[in-house]
């Protein structure tokens, strides 16, 4: 089935959050914002901004009736600042105008004084200073002191990996206005309506229930509007509380950019230990996690990481702590794998240590770790429905490496100034939430007299397909064409209590949830039907729109089935709940089942370099993925590649880069690359393991949103490979992304190389 939303966004007319019609009187919100990344305000002085002409109103922290407090698991980020300042761009005022237009000047005639304090950028620096968000958290499994003695080989080392701006397509934003007996109502581009809806509620001092939050979609999400959009929704809300005003916010590029956290940077060290047979039998890394001025999700993030810090691997002695460390930048946030790609990079990046120091491809040691069922996690989880071994099998021989590494091998032998490299990546991913309490969603369906169907569900569509999906279930459940269906906006007055749409697992959580409602429905139908044809409901089905007795279509089709259960009192409507079963996880123990299941996948990359300019291209990811039983072959390879692309982006090219005194350099599209039409590898191959999929995942259908991200991680490994081939001398480093100015320093490190290149030239 094709996205339900296909024609209208490519014809213009699907509505984001910038669409919306506003009300007349709408006015419009702008922050005034920390020039400065850790200081005490002394004073500001906003008279001149307030005496601009259509400057309606400015809004700081004395003006909040409820609590200013926006920090979704610690109570440690104001809305708007008191008297500290924690990072540039901290929001200090909402400046309420007539347009935008006389915000933005009003803002540049704010005078603010402060006392500048040492800043903080670095997550290493920061944990020197025992400045941390919260305690550091350890997973054991074994015995790695004991075990290095024991291993043949031991390699030590760091390995870093910066953030990552989102850069969803739209800004961040909302829309709110004041309706009857005290409410607001918040039009918001957020992954979590019912966190808008809880601290719009806190902030405003109201309760829950006069806040409404409506998501129709999202321009593109990738976790970063998990918790960071909450604070724009509730900039508006207490704006229209105050004015009774209809307020509007919709967040400048270059804003958004200085204000919003971004994918973690870690600084790593890990030590790796094998024995002859290349089996990995210890490994220990120490993860510093750069969290920012606030916690925000790090917690949640942080613990990602130690779930996911052995991969695809199994390791009998492991030891991973985390440190979160607080620094003077911008509260760092969820994106797209959740801390999970940067623990796989550090061990990723132990592996080509070990590999370059054995001489031997990297890939002969992952395939000697490969999960297996009976496997046990580090976190106590015990490995079933293991496809970490398959999809590594299918990868290698559908592809062929013999062959692709032998065209390798001869192209670099043929070429002095281009040369090739090639990596495997394997991903295992844990679907779920870690956190276990988040693991349930609602969703309510009505059947309306003529026998179309509205379904509502907690999800938010950013883009991922989900409402796409959710129509072909409640499809798949009546039995009836899917034009019959349609997707209402998300909204906390219909489905509440909502976890946000994340973790990969938004289509199972509200797709089980709405199976079950559709299922309550059917149940009646199917009484109906039986009294109707006077038979037994065990012989009623609905096929194709039609009622059939045992099988045999009958001339009661679907609509007059419909009108004859309203005409009986039947109740055409129902709610459905779904909490995923058997998942646990004990925090003191650091052990438990804390996943519904895994994704697994194998991925193959190509890559060249260009050793003269240090520019290099994708040649090819040729990967095998576990999608259980797709239900969507369009829209999960559509995932598949966009993960990809952006995973590449990563670990190549998006280098973010904030100042000693932490302030963002890379602040526009000007000077932070992201990957273009160019930067798309030659040629992606997705190839599907056969599988019969998991029971947990919708339909059978697995969780792809976020695990494909994590096969860009190859890349990095791949254009190390082809920068060797070129300068045997040059000393791996583990420090993404690699971008050409990194790649031209490591072709070119040691003298001989150099030198040579010299003569070659002169030759010419
Ligand atoms: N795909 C698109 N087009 N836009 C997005 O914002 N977000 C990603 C992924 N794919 C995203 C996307 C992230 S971070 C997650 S967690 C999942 O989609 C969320 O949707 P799902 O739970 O339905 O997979
Ligand atoms: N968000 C969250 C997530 O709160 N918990 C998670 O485990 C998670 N995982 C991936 C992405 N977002
Ligand atoms: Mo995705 S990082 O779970 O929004």
């Amino acid at each position: 089935m094709k996205n339900v939303d296909a024609k209208n966004h490519v014809s213009g007319k699907s509505i984001y959050l910038d669409d919306i019609p506003v009300r007349q009187g709408t006015l419009h919100a702008l922050l005034y914002d920390a020039p400065v990344a850790h200081a005490i305000i002394t004073h500001i002085d906003y008279s001149e901004a307030e005496a601009l002409e259509g400057v309606v109103r400015i809004i700081t922290h004395q003006d909040i009736p409820g609590e200013n407090q926006i920090g979704g698991i610690f109570p440690d980020e104001p809305l708007l600042a008191e008297n500290d300042i924690h990072f540039w761009g901290m929001p200090i005022a909402l400046i309420i105008a007539e347009s935008e237009y006389i915000a933005r000047q009003a803002r540049a005639l704010v005078k603010i004084e402060y006392k500048e304090l040492p800043v903080i950028t670095d997550p290493r620096e920061a944990r020197k200073q025992d400045s941390l968000i919260f305690p550091p958290r350890t997973f054991k499994i074994g015995n790695p002191e004991n075990t290095w003695e024991n291993c043949e080989y031991v390699f030590e080392g760091e390995a870093d990996s910066n953030g990552q701006e989102h850069l969803y397509i739209e800004t961040q934003g909302a829309y709110a206005y004041p309706t009857e007996h005290g409410s607001i109502r918040i039009s918001s581009s957020t992954q979590g309506p019912t966190a808008v809806q809880k601290t719009a509620a806190r902030v405003l001092g109201v309760d829950m229930n006069r806040i409404e939050v409506d998501v129709t979609r999202l321009g593109g999400g990738f976790g970063g509007k998990e918790d960071q959009a909450t604070a724009w929704g509730v900039l508006c809300a207490l704006a229209a509380q105050i004015l009774q005003k209809p307020i509007k916010y919709s967040v400048h590029r270059m804003d958004d950019m200085r204000i919003t956290g971004k994918r973690h940077p870690y600084r790593s060290d890990y030590k790796i230990g094998l024995d002859k047979n290349l089996k990995i039998i210890a490994y220990e890394a120490t993860f510093h996690q750069n969290a920012g001025a606030a916690a925000d999700l790090s917690p949640a993030v942080m613990e990602r990481t130690l779930f996911h810090a052995t991969n695809a691997y199994f390791v009998p002695n492991v030891q991973v702590t985390a440190y979160s460390c607080k620094t003077h930048l911008p509260p760092n946030t969820a994106f797209r794998g959740f801390g999970g790609p940067q623990g796989m990079f550090v061990i990723e990046s132990a592996i080509a240590h070990a590999a370059n120091e054995l001489g031997i491809p990297a890939r002969d040691i992952q395939a000697a770790n490969l999960l297996k069922d009976g496997d046990e996690f580090p976190y106590g989880q015990i490995v079933d429905y293991c496809n970490a071994g398959s999809t590594w099998t299918d990868a290698i021989s559908t592809y062929n490496i013999k062959t692709i590494q032998k065209e390798v091998d001869n192209f670099n032998i043929n070429n002095n100034h281009l040369k090739k490299g090639i990596a495997v990546m394997p991903v295992c991913f844990g679907i779920s939430f870690t956190n276990t309490p988040m693991n349930h969603a609602r969703a309510l369906v009505h059947v309306y007299q003529d026998g179309s169907v509205g379904v509502s569900t907690g999800g938010v569509e950013m883009g991922q397909g989900l409402n796409t999906k959710m129509v072909q279930v409640a499809a798949h459940i009546f039995n009836i064409h899917t034009n019959r269906i349609k997707l209402e906006t998300t909204n906390t007055t219909r489905v509440a209590n909502t976890s946000p749409s994340a973790a990969s697992a938004t289509a199972d959580l509200n797709g089980k949830a709405l199976e079950i409602a559709c299922e309550k429905i059917l149940e009646r139908l199917i009484y109906v039907a039986a009294k109707q044809m006077n038979c037994a409901e065990e012989a009623i089905s609905i096929r194709e729109e039609k009622v059939c007795v045992n099988g045999q279509p009958t001339e009661l089709a679907w609509e007059k089935l419909i009108q004859t259960a309203f005409l009986s009192r039947v109740s055409l409507s129902e709610k459905g709940h779904y909490a995923t079963p058997n998942i646990h996880f004990d925090k003191q123990k650091e052990k438990g089942h804390p996943f519904a299941y895994h994704v697994y996948g194998t991925a193959i990359t190509t890559v060249t370099v260009d050793c003269l300019r240090g520019l290099y291209e994708v040649d090819s990811v040729k990967l095998v993925h576990d999608f259980g039983k797709s239900m969507n072959t369009a829209i999960d390879d559509g995932q598949v590649e966009g993960g990809l692309v952006q995973g590449i982006g990563w670990m190549t090219m998006e280098e973010i880069i904030y100042n000693k005194k932490g302030r963002l350099l890379s602040n526009a599209l000007s000077t932070y690359k992201i990957p273009d039409i160019y930067s798309v590898p030659g040629e992606i191959t997705i190839k599907p393991l056969a599988t019969e999929g998991h029971p947990l995942a919708i339909r059978k259908s697995k969780a792809v949103g976020e695990p494909p991200l994590m096969y860009g991680i190859g890349t990095y490994f791949a254009i190390q490979n082809a920068v060797k081939a070129f300068n045997p001398n040059y000393i791996l480093k583990f420090d993404a992304p690699f971008t050409p100015e990194k790649v031209l320093m490591g072709l070119y490190e040691g003298r001989e190389v150099l030198a040579k290149v010299k003569a070659e030239e002169e030759k010419a």
